[in-house]
């Protein structure tokens, strides 16, 4: 074949020759699924599904790989054989007219029983990914009621024998090694579940409540998200899933169990803070344990200066961000219930208030 040099400004990689290029469409094409296998993929990807780390994962992932290798030999022996006829029975002047075919019955019932036979077998492995992935609750399973809201996720965790329950907000601890019971509801719209790396997403239903059963393996942080469209700010529904020890698992929940912790010295930002949220306007809607405070329109702040994250894991909880937050909260995430308190509106809390109710909220630890 003659090298034809490629016009300027319309080159393939430098040094392919022209018959190269649908190879390298062919790589473009899989390098995603090789950079599934690199050391960094998941701090790439932090929300990737080819990085499973439970059972229900490795079920999943092992369906897709069964029907994406089952499609690549499909495909290649299609483009083979389209291209062996596009070749052999190519114009060429002077050749006489090939033979007329209608119809070839070995060929017809082959390309019929073939694919049949292989949505029958990946039917096989789904059935059984079905059973394996929705297995009854275990009787040693952490139960955790998860409800959906707009746009931020609540857990709660029956404790002291199922007399009490520890609410926290999007950031939901696990013990590892120990089944987790997701049970999902939501007091809204839908939502959907959804942390990659522990296996499937699971819708959350009106009057409904869903269940998602998974072991954690390895502790760590975990992205994850809502995957059902739910209004405004769906794309700022995150949360963290932390997978702990046992040991720290317990730890962490005896220290969510107790009351908030009361400020040391009465004249201080922290004290002024917290005369502030729980007689002002954060009263209505949040709840801190220990305090007169009951609304239960927002998410429960008893111990929301351990939280890595705020808003729903859309910006880190430090000074800065938690000030703009409540300055005006749906400046960051539109559509937000929790309405604009400081700037340019009627009665609103001063910077300097904020800074105090900013100082509080970071001592609840
Ligand atoms: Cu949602």
């Amino acid at each position: 074949m003659k090298s034809v040099s490629a016009p300027a400004g319309h080159r393939a990689a430098p040094g392919a020759a022209p018959g190269a290029r649908p190879l390298l469409a062919a790589g473009l094409l899989l390098l995603p699924l090789l950079s599934a296998c690199g050391e960094d993929h998941v701090s790439r990807y932090p929300q990737t599904t080819f990085a499973p780390t439970t059972e229900m994962g490795e079920i999943q992932i092992g369906l897709f790989n069964l029907t994406l290798w089952l499609g690549v030999i499909v495909g290649l022996l299609t483009f083979a054989g389209l291209g062996y006829i596009m070749w052999k029975f190519r114009y060429r002047p002077g050749a006489p007219e090939p033979k007329h075919v209608h119809g070839n019955t070995t060929l017809e019932v082959a390309w019929t029983l073939i694919p049949a036979l292989i949505v029958a077998v990946i039917a096989v492995f789904t059935v059984q990914a079905i059973f394996a992935t929705q297995p009854p609750p275990p009787a040693n399973a952490l139960n955790v009621r998860v409800i959906g809201k707009q746009w931020w996720w609540e857990f709660q965790y029956p404790v002291n024998g199922g007399r009490d329950t520890v609410v926290t907000a999007n950031e939901i601890h696990v013990p590892v090694g120990q089944p987790v019971h997701l049970l999902l509801e939501t007091d809204n719209v839908l939502h959907s579940f959804w942390v990659p790396q522990m296996g499937g997403k699971r819708d959350l239903i009106t009057n409904r409540v869903n269940s998602l059963i998974f072991t954690p393996r390895e502790p760590g942080v975990y992205l994850g998200q809502c995957a059902e469209f739910c209004g405004d700010s769906h794309a700022l529904m995150k949360m963290r899933m932390i997978a702990h020890t046992p040991q720290g698992f317990q730890d962490w929940l005896n220290n969510e169990a107790s009351p908030a912790l009361e400020p040391t010295d009465s004249a201080s930002a922290v004290a002024l803070g917290k005369k502030l949220v729980t007689t002002g306007v954060c009263a209505g809607c949040h709840v801190i344990g220990g305090t007169p405070m009951v609304g239960r329109t927002g998410p429960n702040l008893t111990h929301f200066g351990r939280r890595r994250t705020l808003a729903a894991g859309i910006v880190e909880n430090n000074a800065a961000n938690l000030h703009a937050w409540i300055r005006n909260a749906p400046a960051m995430k539109p559509g937000s219930l929790m309405p604009q308190l400081g700037g340019d509106i009627p009665n609103a809390l001063t910077d300097e208030q904020i800074t105090y109710i900013v100082a509080y909220l970071q001592s609840l630890q």
